[in-house]
């Protein structure tokens, strides 16, 4: 008995050394150690054994029992183990390797030059104002002083939704609508997209604009000089010349264009400013009391000033742009330079 279960272990230990895979084992161990194994097998023979040989075949029975359950276990983990080892080398992740970078947006040059501005004109006590796009004919020409035969609408060239119905040609109508809403005194500037029908390399059919209004007691022209004159020396520059010109605008009278000494060659004369030596950037004027009469602010106890600018005109000169269709193309190797 003793021999037969010496044997055994020896075979059960040789086998062991042999197998490959995890269900090679488990089988193994259910044919040595099963219900139906050959340990079990060996043990049923005990009944024929001596009272003193019993215990020592007893404890031997056990002893190889426990010898081979220890060595079928280890063969299992470290089979487990190889597996893990492999899957760790096929699996391997450099962690030191860079992250992919996620790409983050800068602010359109558009988007900028409306912020510069807006905070020149906060700091002023100017607040921001904005309005629909789609507009009524109503805000957008007739509360203007531009009625529906008024010759100065064909300078206007407008993208109609309905008879009453417009895509705003200018941010004005955000004003007629901020005056019909509070009572002055009123500050304010209007930043914005605005439409007109003309399209080519030096138009565009959308395009943006920042409009100004300040009404109040005893507001006059040289409220207009000088806020206006502030805003360009702040935005282009201490030293920078400004010049006012008479000019005609339907809902402003007097009216005047504002120029700078062209930025390119100081006033000298180039192909920027035409040989003139100047740059036209905003047009302004006294608030027509027509204007006045359509939002029922009373002329004769409150004056005002406005003026109005082109977004892509200031954009181009403050940084040498030189083609307005970039603004639009969202190219990135353009947009990204700001
Ligand atoms: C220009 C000229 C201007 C205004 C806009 C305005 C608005 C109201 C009343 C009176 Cl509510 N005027 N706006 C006045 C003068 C000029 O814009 O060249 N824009 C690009």
């Amino acid at each position: 008995m003793k021999e037969k279960l010496e044997a055994m272990k020896a075979q059960a230990l040789a086998e062991l050394a042999t197998v490959g895979t995890e269900k090679e084992v488990q089988d193994l161990r259910v044919k040595y150690l099963g219900k139906k194994g050959e340990l079990t097998g060996l043990m049923k023979g005990m009944g024929s054994l001596s009272p003193e040989e019993r215990p020592l075949i007893g404890q031997l029975v056990n002893s190889v029992k426990d010898t081979l359950e220890e060595k079928v276990e280890a063969a299992l983990a470290a089979m487990r183990d190889s597996d893990k080892q492999e899957r760790l080398r096929i699996e391997r992740l450099d962690i030191s390797l860079p992250g992919r970078r996620k790409a983050i947006g800068t602010l359109h040059p558009l988007t900028i030059v409306i912020q510069e501005i807006s905070e020149i004109f906060s700091s002023l006590g100017f607040q921001t104002a904005e309005g629909p796009e789609i507009e009524l004919d109503y805000y957008n020409f007739e509360a203007l002083n531009l009625p529906k035969d008024h010759p100065a609408r064909d300078m206007q060239d407008t993208f109609y939704v309905s008879e009453n119905v417009l895509l705003r040609t200018h941010t004005s109508p955000v004003q007629i609508r901020t005056m019909l809403k509070h009572a002055p005194p009123v500050r304010i500037i209007a930043p914005g997209k605005v439409y007109r029908r003309d399209s080519d390399v030096t138009h565009s059919p959308m395009f943006h604009q920042i409009e100004g209004l300040m009404v109040d007691k005893n507001i006059n022209f040289g409220d207009l000089k000088g806020i206006l004159t502030i805003f360009i020396n702040q935005y282009f520059g201490s030293g920078t010349s400004v010049r006012f010109r008479p000019s005609f605008f339907p809902f402003t009278e007097p009216s005047a264009e504002v120029d700078i000494a062209c930025v390119i060659c100081k006033g000298k004369g180039c192909r920027v400013c035409k040989n003139t030596g100047w740059l036209e950037i905003l047009g302004s004027g006294m608030v027509d009391p027509e204007v006045f009469r359509h939002v029922k602010y009373d002329s004769e106890s409150v004056t005002g000033f406005a003026f109005g600018m082109g977004i892509e005109r200031i954009a181009m000169l403050k940084y040498g742009i030189n083609d307005l269709r970039l603004f639009y193309e969202n190219d990135l190797r353009f947009l990204s330079q700001f």
